[in-house]
């Protein structure tokens, strides 16, 4: 059951990887946007791969399996998805060190929401699995303040169309976002309300969207912003 979804993770995240890079733009200011978005599933596909073999599948105490391909994927992905963010709400002004900070910032509240995710998947004591849940939670709300604050009000210093294209993407990615801890709370890592194969085939819809789907939703809204700002240049 498993296996089928970590096939068909493996299958479209490549084709999607490809897909992405071939209709992406190729030409400066939008080109790193799509490596960024293209590096994404091709990531994941390798982490899907892993999964399929059921290398570094743990299994605790309790019945409950943590997937350790998942967390890495998610350590090196996530910081990639914010980052395009991050230099779409400065595009092509900014002072290095500003950049730098912010980027700096985001990645280090980002990848400490993932590795203490990851803790928590592996307590077996109540209690402690708690502590590290709601520590992970704490950086994601690291994430969602300067994602929702400095950044926003960055991007709408740039005037209507990038600050609307900024919007549309941050307001996608939270959405989307949201869902992962809610996954955990209820899935086998957490309460057990629902299967493991339930939280696989669930993570790996949510995976899709927001790797995939909203890789083409992004580029879309930057190319309108482009245009309309080249226009009112
Ligand atoms: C965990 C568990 C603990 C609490 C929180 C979590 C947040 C995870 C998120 C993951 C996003 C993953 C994405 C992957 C696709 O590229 C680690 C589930 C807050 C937000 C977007």
């Amino acid at each position: 059951m498993d296996q089928t979804a970590f096939m068909i993770g493996f299958t479209v995240m490549s084709l999607a990887s490809l897909a992405i890079y071939a209709t992406g733009k190729k030409t400066p200011p939008s080109h790193h946007h799509t490596l960024l978005h293209a590096a994404v599933p091709f990531i994941a596909a390798t982490a899907y791969l892993v999964m399929a073999f059921g290398i570094g599948t743990l299994v605790n105490g309790d019945g409950a399996a943590t997937y350790l391909a998942r967390y890495a994927d998610w350590t090196v992905t996530t910081p990639i998805l914010l980052s395009s963010l991050v230099l779409l709400a400065f595009h092509e002004r900014g002072k290095t060190g500003e950049v730098g900070g912010y980027l700096t910032a985001i990645i280090v509240l980002d990848v400490l929401m993932i590795v203490t995710g990851l803790v928590s998947s592996l307590a077996e004591v109540p209690l402690v699995k708690w502590v590290w849940y709601l520590w992970s939670c704490v950086a994601f709300v690291g994430v969602l303040y300067l994602l929702w604050g400095p950044l926003r009000a960055m991007a709408a210093e740039r005037g209507g169309a990038l600050g609307s294209a900024y919007g549309k993407n941050v307001t996608f990615l939270t959405v989307i976002w949201f869902l992962y801890p809610i996954v955990f709370l209820i899935g086998p890592e957490g309460l057990k309300i629902i299967t493991d194969p339930m939280s696989v085939w669930a993570i790996l819809i949510m995976d899709i969207v927001a790797k995939v789907a909203y890789a083409f939703y992004a580029a879309s809204n930057l190319e309108t912003a482009l245009h309309h700002h080249s226009r009112q240049a």
